[in-house]
This record gives C-alpha cells, sequence and structure tokens, in this order.
C-alpha cells in the first residue's frame, strides 16, 4: 500500500438506537468506558475477578520485555473448573450447558452441566491413563459434537495444550498442524454429518499421524467402516469405563491452553499460542459485555465451527465461563431444508444469535420468505463476525432475523487477539450498518498512518493495537522471531493487524479489509470491501468479492465476482454503472463476471488469491484450504474455464 490513506468513499447514514429496555437492563452501561480508561489494569484486574482463582495473581501485567506480556503474574487458575465445576458447585448442575443438535432430524442431546462436569472428569481420567501430561499437546480433529467441547475441557483440565484442527482440512494440512506442535495424542471420530451423509474423519487422521503420536482416540458418531491400527482406541471403551471424580490442578496464568493455526497467505501456518488467566478474563468478560448476555434467561448460539478461534472463545470459553445456555448444531444450514437454522432459533428459543456475513448474505440470496416462516421472536441480539459486514446485509439481518428492531454487535477480532476488540455495546452504542463502532472498554486501538502518527476523523489508515490486552497472543508456538516480525516490527510499540480502517466523522471505526487486498487503481488505494459493499447494495446482487488484476494501463484494475439473487440474468452493465454512481468512476469495475459461487474458508473469507489467478488468467493455485473445494469446479464451469 502506498503513502496514501485508504479511500473512504462509501456514504452509510442509517443509525438504529439502542432498544430502550435493552438499554435499561444492559450489563455495561457508558460508564464502563470511563472507568476502563481511568486505570484499565484495575479495570481488568476486576473484570478477572469474576473467575474463580486458585491462587491470586501478584501482578496485573508485566510488560517489561515488549512484545512478550504476562498478564495476572503468579496467579494460578484451573479453565474447566471455572467452566464447568464451579456452576455445580453453585446449585446450578441440572441447567443446560449445551443444546446440541445433529445434523439428521430429531438426533438432539441435552447436556446439563452436571453432565459435562462428569463427561469432563471421564475424560481427562483417559488422558491420563494414556499417558497425557500437563504440557503435552493434543490434536483434536472433530466434528461438532458435544465430545469436541469435553475433549478441550478435559486437555484444559490437565493443562495439557490443545490444537484444534478444523474437520474439513486435508490430510497434508493437518499433518504439519500434528508435526508442528509435536502432538502426542489425537483426538478425532469415525465421521460426522455434513450435507445429509456421513463425512469420513479418521482415514485423514490415518494417513496424517507422525512419530511423535502415541494414540488416535476416536469418538463413534456415525457408525461408518474405519480402519484400526494397535495406537487407536474408542471413545466409548475408555472414557466411559473412567471414574466420575477428577481433582483439578491450578496452573499457573501464563500456562499455554491452546495453538491455534492461521494458514495466512504465504509460508507455514502460524501456530497461535494462547495462555490460560488472561484468555479467560477478557472471553468471559467480552461475552457477557457485547451480548449482554443474562445466564438464567438466554438462550445463546455461536454458529461457528470449533476449529475457527470463534469457536473456541465463543462457543466454549466465554459462554461456560459465564454459565450459559448454548445451541451447538453439527451441520450444513441447508440440510435437510433452507430453513434449518431458523428452525433451530424457534425450537429452543434463541435470544442471541452470532454469525457470520457470509451465511447472512446466503440467507438473503434464498429470500426472506425463508426465515419467514419460522417464529424468530425470542432473538434479542444479533452478532456478526469473520468479516466486514456490508450495510445491505446487516440492514437485511435486523429486518428479518431481528424483527427491524434487534440492534446488531459487528465484532471485529481475530485469532491473534483471542476475544473481541472492537466492537458496538447492543444497550449503550447507536449501530451504524458496517461499522464496528469503538474499542470495547479495556481496549485500545486506533487508525495511523505510515508514519504510525494517529489518522484525523474522516480518514482512513491501518488499525493498530497500541496497549497489551489479556487476551492476546503470547507468540507464534517455536517461533519468538517470527512473532515480533510478523505483528510488531512495522511500527515501534504498536501491534499490527494487517487491515485497513477509517473513522468516521464521529471518530467511529470502519473495518476495510486486509491491507493486502486493497487495490491501487490509477494511483488510488480502493478497498476491496467498499466496492464489494456497494455491489452487495444492489438488489441483484447477493454476493460480491472483488481483487486487483494487474492492469497496463491502471496498475490494477478492479475485476468482480457476483452471485446474483433472484430469478433471470444480470445486467453487468447496470452493475458497473451502480458502482460508479454509489463509490465514484474511479471504484467502476473494469470486469464483473457472474458465478453461482465464491472460493471460502471455513470461517467465511474470500480467497481472493484465487480469484486473482481467474483474472489475469493465470492457472489456478492451491485450494486446499477452501471449506468446500467442489466450488471451484462449479466457478470454472460457469466461466467456461
Ligand atoms: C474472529 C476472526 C481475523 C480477520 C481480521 C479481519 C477479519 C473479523 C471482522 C473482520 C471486519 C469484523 N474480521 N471480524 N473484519 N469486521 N467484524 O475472524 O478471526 O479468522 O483470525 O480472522 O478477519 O480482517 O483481521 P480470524
Amino acid at each position: 500500500m502506498s503513502q496514501e490513506a485508504l479511500s473512504n468513499l462509501l456514504q452509510e447514514n442509517r443509525r438504529f438506537a439502542p432498544p430502550s429496555e435493552l438499554a435499561a437492563g444492559a450489563n455495561v452501561t457508558e460508564a464502563a468506558y470511563a472507568e476502563a480508561s481511568a486505570d484499565r489494569l484495575a479495570f481488568w484486574a476486576k473484570q478477572a475477578g469474576r473467575l474463580s482463582w486458585a491462587k491470586p495473581w501478584d501482578e496485573v501485567l508485566d510488560w517489561s520485555n515488549p512484545p512478550f506480556a504476562k498478564w495476572f503474574v503468579g496467579g494460578e487458575i484451573n479453565i474447566a473448573y471455572n467452566c464447568v465445576d464451579r456452576h455445580v458447585e453453585a446449585g446450578r448442575g441440572d441447567k443446560v450447558a449445551f443444546y446440541w443438535e445433529g445434523e439428521p432430524e430429531g438426533d438432539s442431546r441435552v447436556i446439563t452441566y452436571a453432565d459435562l462436569q462428569r463427561e469432563v472428569n471421564k475424560a481427562a481420567n483417559a488422558l491420563t491413563e494414556l499417558g497425557v501430561v500437563k504440557g503435552d499437546r493434543v490434536a483434536i480433529y472433530m466434528p461438532m459434537i458435544p465430545e469436541t467441547a469435553v475433549a478441550m475441557l478435559a486437555c484444559a483440565r490437565l493443562g495439557a495444550t490443545h490444537s484444534v484442527v478444523f474437520g474439513g482440512f486435508s490430510v497434508d494440512a493437518l499433518k504439519t498442524r500434528i508435526e508442528d506442535a509435536q502432538a502426542k495424542l489425537v483426538i478425532t471420530a469415525d465421521g460426522g454429518y455434513r450435507r445429509g451423509a456421513p463425512s469420513a474423519l479418521k482415514p485423514t487422521v490415518d494417513q496424517a499421524v507422525t512419530d511423535t503420536v502415541e494414540n488416535v482416540l476416536v469418538v463413534r458418531r456415525t457408525g461408518q467402516d474405519v480402519d484400526w491400527t494397535d495406537r487407536d482406541v474408542w471413545w466409548h471403551e475408555l472414557v466411559d469405563r473412567q471414574s466420575e471424580e477428577h481433582v483439578p490442578e491450578a496452573h499457573d496464568a501464563e500456562h499455554p491452553l491452546f495453538i491455534l493455526y492461521t494458514s495466512g497467505t504465504t509460508g507455514k501456518p502460524k501456530g497461535i499460542l494462547h495462555t490460560t488467566g488472561g484468555y479467560l478474563t477478557q472471553v468471559s468478560y467480552t461475552h457477557d459485555a457485547v451480548f449482554d448476555h443474562k445466564p438464567d434467561t438466554d438462550v445463546y448460539w455461536c454458529t461457528a465451527d470449533v476449529g475457527w478461534v470463534t469457536g473456541h472463545s465463543y462457543i466454549v470459553y466465554g459462554p461456560l465461563s459465564n454459565g450459559a445456555t448454548s445451541v451447538i448444531y453439527e451441520g450444513t444450514p441447508d440440510t435437510p431444508h433452507k430453513g434449518r437454522w431458523w428452525e433451530i432459533i424457534q425450537k429452543y428459543g434463541v435470544t442471541i444469535f452470532y454469525t457470520a456475513p457470509t451465511a447472512i448474505r446466503t440467507f438473503m440470496k434464498w429470500g426472506d420468505a425463508i426465515p419467514a416462516q419460522f417464529s424468530l421472536s425470542s432473538i434479542r441480539v444479533l452478532g456478526s463476525v469473520g468479516e466486514p459486514i456490508n450495510p445491505e446485509a446487516y440492514v437485511w439481518y435486523r429486518q428479518n432475523i431481528g424483527a427491524g428492531k434487534t440492534p446488531i454487535v459487528d465484532t471485529w477480532w481475530q485469532t491473534e487477539t483471542g476475544a473481541i476488540m472492537i466492537s458496538p455495546l447492543p444497550g449503550v452504542t447507536h449501530g451504524k450498518p458496517g461499522a464496528a463502532m469503538r474499542p470495547l472498554p479495556g481496549i485500545s486501538a486506533d487508525v495511523v498512518d505510515e508514519n504510525a502518527q494517529s489518522v484525523p476523523d474522516g480518514s482512513g489508515g491501518f488499525l493498530v493495537l497500541n496497549e497489551p490486552w489479556p487476551s492476546m497472543l503470547r507468540t507464534i508456538w517455536g517461533d519468538d522471531e517470527r512473532f515480533v516480525k510478523t505483528y510488531w516490527s512495522r511500527w515501534d510499540g504498536l501491534y499490527f493487524a494487517g487491515d485497513g480502517a477509517k473513522k468516521d466523522e464521529d471518530g467511529d471505526l470502519w473495518l476495510l479489509g486486509r491491507v493486502d487486498d486493497v487495490m491501487l487503481v490509477s494511483g488510488h488505494n480502493i478497498s476491496t470491501t467498499e466496492v464489494e459493499s456497494a455491489l452487495v447494495s444492489h438488489p441483484r446482487v447477493a454476493e460480491a468479492a472483488v481483487v486487483g488484476a494487474t492492469d497496463a494501463v491502471t496498475g490494477q484494475a478492479i475485476a468482480a465476482f457476483v452471485i446474483p439473487r433472484g430469478e433471470g440474468d444480470v445486467d453487468v452493465e447496470e452493475l458497473r454503472a451502480h458502482v460508479a454512481k454509489t463509490l465514484g468512476p474511479i471504484a467502476k469495475p473494469r470486469q464483473i463476471l457472474v458465478v453461482p459461487e465464491l472460493p471460502k474458508t471455513r470461517s467465511g473469507k474470500i480467497v481472493r488469491r484465487i480469484l486473482q489467478d481467474i483474472a489475469e488468467g493465470r492457472e489456478i493455485g492451491d485450494a486446499t484450504t477452501l471449506a468446500d473445494t467442489s466450488v471451484m469446479e462449479a466457478i470454472k464451469k460457469a466461466l467456461n474455464l
């Protein structure tokens, strides 16, 4: 990206005030911002007090060796105890922890906190019998079933560091992750249900295990045939016969809790390391504050896969630390019909719903009539995560899922940040479609120019975090140097998130996508996000992905891929004119290609590299991290490639 700040082309003036009832009873009020900025460390110490510590900390933050932070120094805590046992001890053992909904209809389970305690204890005893001890690494390659959360909590209880690998990843992806973490155990299942059929997992593990792996622990989920070796152990044979008692040991606040790999655009995946006390403090606080979670009345559903950081922080650790009742769904949103998610919301009376813009745009494409068939009146807070939410998708979500009145929290954060960093508070903030708004209380962020100078309101630049935060990544597993180089070396003392952002006239923040994706057209920086949002604001466009393609005249030219909404042919000239009208002639795409699907990762992020290959007429590169590799065939067919 050049010296010039990111463009600021999009005009979006709609505003939504928090509903007065929600504002009146909100967990967090405006006062929290002032309280936190008066004494940030005292604020976080107070939030850490939400948890039950075996030994209090001596110091809130040790930042004497930046960027290597230590939070709650000297404190000791057990995460599984905080997420499970403590609720049972407080007399809430009968409260539902998880309503689990399998993909095959009628296949559901209800798991109370007392059930969860028994299962986690048995699993911890089973892992101990397999020789897993504190400090070992355990890889988890699972479908979305309750045993996945149980396995994570059992590791946390023992102090074994888990590395969850998304169940859609290939042999190579799993193997490099097992190797890098030197996992001693892999926990998997025979398979899981996806799109109406069992989908195997165990054969991938069989090919991916390396020398360090002593055992593979296998949950029987689908009952499909699996190959078996001496190394393999059935979960039901080992775990079911264990004692239901297990005494949790307290772990140091900085004990490694988990490694989660992010692929990045180049090179070997980065093992993002999160530790114990600070991580749980911030996921617990943010789950309470951002979703206004009320443990006695709310039914919470985060639709993420547990292989994504959102699943770690907002399906497992955040909600359980707050004694939440959550829904977990195993399968895809269109099985056996396109209203499955809304049917689940109706069935369980979901009150807080957290999903990704990619899913929202898919539902827009499927049409308003589908959610309209279900009662969604229980919903009182909606959330979004994973990429900037296009204003049009925001308004559709509010209108069709939120009955035109439910606040939407657009939550910006990363695998690296561990927990939500920038978001509206549903009882405080006036929502603006497309804006993540302000850093949360206790969090400090800014938008800076090339020289690390804070930009004025109304301008764009680079999003940075300028104070350490409790759930920050501690390093890249085994590679401190890469940690410093990747995140902390661009400007002294600032964490560079890799995202572009702008401050509007009120000083509120709008995320503009990864800076690597910013296009340079005739000397102007144009954000892919803004052009995509302009396209999605046209009634005939459901989804759009934009890339900069090399162009002899303009340096880069805008190439857009759109998925149509509604029936009939799409007039691409009309779409080009619409973008020119919305953002200005400079942002008019050189070409627009109509496609049935877009290449995406599991967390819904568009893999622009692949689209760039198409736009520049190259052979299509590595597609192994796509959520669904068949998408590429559909695109090639539509474009006659
Ligand atoms: C939680 C998660 C991180 C990247 C991040 C940014 C994008 C996530 C966003 C958002 C705009 C939001 N991102 N949430 N951009 N608005 N509300 O997604 O983690 O998979 O590591 O991705 O996702 O580009 O830098 P991760």
